[in-house]
């Protein structure tokens, strides 16, 4: 290894031989925020630590699953002792229906689920489903969630409101495309104009309660319960996302904090506990239009996984017993750290919008309000991307881009709410 090359570097070297950007997901290679992407050899509580011995405080969390901080033992053990009984059988073990159980008990609206490898597997086989049950081909999603890459979900919205879907990647057809319509997010008005000008053809609503992905976005009063009254009244399925929110917001996800009965909920990162899994669930009736009872075919081989399985029920065990207090003190820690780098901003005349809900959030560096995608898109992406150079230089590890949320876990305390206002305070100085 060549002495004047940092670790890292030489790391990222190495690792673009061999995957494109030398990342197995693009918003790692740093490219919305420039500079290089430290390599991890590991990480506990809420630090992460680099191949050069810098430690950062983590405000990504994995992008959300680590709730509960990183080698948190009670999943540690529980994957020690699962990894010893075989990593994976491909058939049926007690621990899917554990977990499932634990979820059901969560999530009252999901009598019933299937576990799958990833949030985008959730997504894509919900609305394979909801098409299935409907029989429409339609699908509804608003610019500025993201449901994971399938073909379906990477597409843009058209020119007008009930126009098709263009495709948002490139390998996407346009056949594909366009039976998904993209809307702005927050706007009832376009939902209701899109139903009446094609009535019995759209299958399903996919939304992100609380948006993670366009950086936080919360939704305007009344803006869910309409969703729910709207495809309601047009036989159409209601699907929460909750991939991110789920577990997060509360035990419930959004959907308990905003009191929404969604047909099916899709959910990941921290059902898993850090380990590759999702799950996509709901109404029994539309659950039961699935393989191997009815005609919507889908599978996966690690599906129900043992490990995962395993770190979930550690993950979701300790998230009940711990409930109360667990969640109103990831909602005062993150207030206090949001607020007060807000608060900071201000103080040295550096507009920024502070977007929270619990205990994910966006610093938008905008003096808009930032309610949709084109509000969150008047964001410095350039003044953002100086910062978070000058908060990882200071040891403090933010998503790196403007549109992505950040998270507290309950390994955040009241040191690492010092580092992170301190290290503000200099990077907005
Ligand atoms: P995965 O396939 O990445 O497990 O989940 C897709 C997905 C679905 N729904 C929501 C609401 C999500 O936030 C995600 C994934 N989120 C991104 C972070 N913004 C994953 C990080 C990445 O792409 O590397």
């Amino acid at each position: 290894m060549s002495r004047s090359l940092p670790c890292s570097r030489h790391l990222q070297l190495r690792a673009e031989r061999f995957l494109p950007g030398g990342v197995d997901s693009p918003v790692r290679a740093f490219r919305a925020v420039g500079g290089d992407p430290p390599f991890v050899t590991h990480a506990e509580g809420a630090y992460l630590f680099d191949a050069d011995g810098n430690r950062y405080l983590d405000f990504f969390g994995s992008w959300g699953p680590m709730v509960l901080g990183h080698a948190f033992p009670p999943v540690v053990e529980a994957i020690q002792a699962a990894a010893a009984r075989g990593a994976s059988f491909g058939a049926s073990i007690a621990a899917e229906a554990d977990l499932a159980e634990l979820v059901t008990r969560c999530f009252p609206s999901v009598e019933k689920l299937r576990f799958v490898s990833s949030g985008t597997e959730a997504c894509m086989s919900a609305i394979r489903l909801a098409r299935g049950f409907t029989g429409r081909n339609f699908v509804v999603k608003f610019e500025g969630c993201y449901h994971g890459h399938s073909d379906a979900m990477l597409v843009k919205a058209g020119s007008g409101v009930a126009t098709l879907g263009i495709p948002g990647s490139a390998g996407v057809p346009a056949e594909t495309a366009m039976h998904t319509l993209a809307l702005p997010f927050n706007d009832l008005e376009a939902v209701r104009a899109v139903f009446a000008a094609r009535p019995d053809q759209i299958a399903c609503v996919i939304v992100e309660p609380v948006v993670g992905n366009a950086g936080t976005i919360p939704p305007a009063a009344g803006y869910l319960q309409g969703l729910r009254e709207i495809t309601a009244r047009h036989g159409a399925l209601l699907i929460l996302d909750e991939v991110m929110t789920g577990f997060r917001l509360s035990l419930g996800g959004a959907q308990q904090v905003y009191g929404i009965n969604p047909d099916l909920t899709t959910l990941g990162k921290i059902i898993g506990g850090g380990l590759p899994c999702g799950a996509f669930g709901g109404r029994a009736d539309v659950m039961e239009f699935l393989a191997p009872l009815g005609p919507v075919y889908q599978a996966g081989t690690l599906s129900g996984n043992p490990l995962a399985m395993a770190a979930g029920i550690a993950t979701l065990r300790h998230l009940i017993s711990h409930e109360e207090e667990l969640y109103s003190g990831l909602e005062q820690t993150t207030e206090i750290i949001a607020e007060g780098v807000g608060r900071v901003a201000k103080e040295v005349g550096i507009p920024i919008t502070v977007n929270r809900v619990g205990s994910m959030f966006t610093w938008f560096f905008t003096d808009q309000p930032v309610t949709d995608f084109s509000s969150a898109a008047s964001s410095d992406t350039v003044s953002f991307g100086r910062f978070h150079r000058a908060m990882l230089d200071a040891g403090v590890w933010l998503p790196p881009s403007q549109y992505e949320a950040a998270f507290v876990s309950t390994a955040h305390g009241q040191a690492e709410v010092g580092k992170v206002l301190e290290a503000a305070r200099h990077a907005l100085a």
